[in-house]
């Protein structure tokens, strides 16, 4: 059985999903963060990608948002997916990111920042030099290190693999033993500036080990496991975090390229994380909020145009194709879309980046419904997504 498709204004009735960006939880929409305070107060301009790609962007923005710093928010475009913005290099001349504007002074080197932030509004749980955290903050150099080796690097042989991995296993073992000095899940006693530090590459590896190399960072190891966990409680996190599928396609570009160990695992799970099932990847553990299939709708609803233009599939085919998907997120029944226009659902599927786009599980929502309306008319998979770049997510096509 299927169902013929709702028009727009039908799917415009299914959802009332409502974010207050500025005053609200932790988003990536916001360019303008008060957290109740008057705009008059703010002294912070956050410079960041676009797509909230950029690993030392996350770090900057969870602390800003750990101490509800009120701050406007400022989207640059990364080297990997188009032209560096002239407006920035006059400000930043190498391009980097990120960087904030404290007090009109431009700063660059997100521990630069972090320590200008601290003497201008105090530390997060402890400073950025305090002993405690000088020492995990090397370990956290040290593992990100142990994980570039055993992922950005091509190995000839299945020696130098297994070493890289025994290497990386190593330093998680003393990142475990560091975790579990105190009763608390976090690295201190309570949620501190050492956790804003490891999260945004332990999030990276995570995704990144799973699908290139078959490793489960956080299945395998209690500490960890803990740790993400609590993390998850926070809004902040969830307002920052990000899935397996964005991550694994998005770091390639970025770390100079990420290899596969051609372990059976490693097939699998790339499967998973491609073609789903997304629920069932250990890329989050809070539960499931009600209204995500309501902000996956909201969200398209809001840039369905610009969806709909940059598919490669024929407008008209792709704005029925859309709608029965989004049929079948509101009402789980099934669509069939037009013939050819399955690669156009993949097209969009396989480009949903979190949280660029929408949370986590608002997502995965979108992802399935893509993918169950994709396979009622064709099996076949498109190609990978390009892995030097990613300028098919170029955002002057989405302006
Ligand atoms: N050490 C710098 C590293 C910053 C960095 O590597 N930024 C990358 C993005 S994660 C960047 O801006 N690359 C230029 C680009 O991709 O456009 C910091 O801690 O801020």
């Amino acid at each position: 059985m299927t169902i013929t498709p709702l028009t727009w204004q039908e799917l415009e009735k299914l959802t009332d999903y409502h974010l207050d960006t500025v005053n609200g939880l932790t988003n990536s929409q916001a360019l303008l963060r008060l957290f109740n305070q008057s705009e008059e107060n703010i002294r912070v301009t956050l410079y960041r990608d676009y797509h909230a790609w950029c690993p030392y962007c996350q770090k900057v923005w969870l602390w800003l948002e750990e101490k509800q710093i009120p701050y406007r928010i400022k989207k640059v475009t990364m080297f990997c997916y188009g032209q560096k913005e002239s407006w920035y290099k006059e400000k930043v001349p190498s391009g980097m990111l990120p960087a904030i504007e404290l007090d009109g002074r431009i700063i660059t080197e997100s521990d630069d920042i972090l320590l200008a932030l601290e003497n201008a509004f105090g530390v997060l749980g402890l400073g950025m030099q305090h002993p405690q955290v000088m020492a995990l903050r090397k370990l956290e150099r040290l593992l990100f290190r142990a994980w570039c080796s055993w992922l950005c690097y091509p190995t000839m042989f299945k020696i130098q693999e297994e070493n890289n991995r025994k290497q990386f296993l190593e330093v998680v073992k003393q990142v475990e033993a560091a975790l579990s000095v105190t009763d608390s899940p976090y690295f201190l006693e309570v949620f501190s500036i050492v956790d804003v530090i490891f999260t945004p590459y332990v999030e990276r590896m995570s995704a990144s080990l799973y699908y290139y190399k078959g490793y489960s960072l956080r299945e395998e190891n209690p500490y960890f496991s803990r740790w993400f966990d609590a993390m998850e409680t926070r809004t902040t996190y969830r307002g920052t975090q990000s899935d397996f599928h964005t991550h694994v396609h998005d770091l390639p570009p970025q770390m100079g390229g990420c290899y596969e160990n051609g372990t059976e695992k490693a097939r699998i799970n790339q499967k998973l994380v491609d073609e789903g099932d997304w629920f069932s990847l250990p890329d989050v553990s809070y539960p499931e909020p009600k209204n995500s299939r309501q902000e996956a709708l909201y969200r398209v609803l809001k840039h369905r145009h610009n969806i709909i233009k940059v598919n490669p599939t024929d407008n008209q085919l792709f704005d029925e194709a859309l709608r029965c998907a989004l049929t079948n997120l509101m009402t789980e029944e099934n669509c069939l879309p037009p013939s050819n226009s399955a690669m156009g659902l993949r097209y969009l599927r396989d480009r949903i980046s979190i949280p660029r786009d929408m949370s986590i599980y608002a997502g995965k929502r979108l992802r399935t419904a893509l993918e169950h309306t994709a396979s009622l008319q064709s099996n076949v998979q498109p190609e990978s997504l390009p892995i030097r770049h990613r300028r098919d997510q170029n955002p002057i096509n989405f302006t």
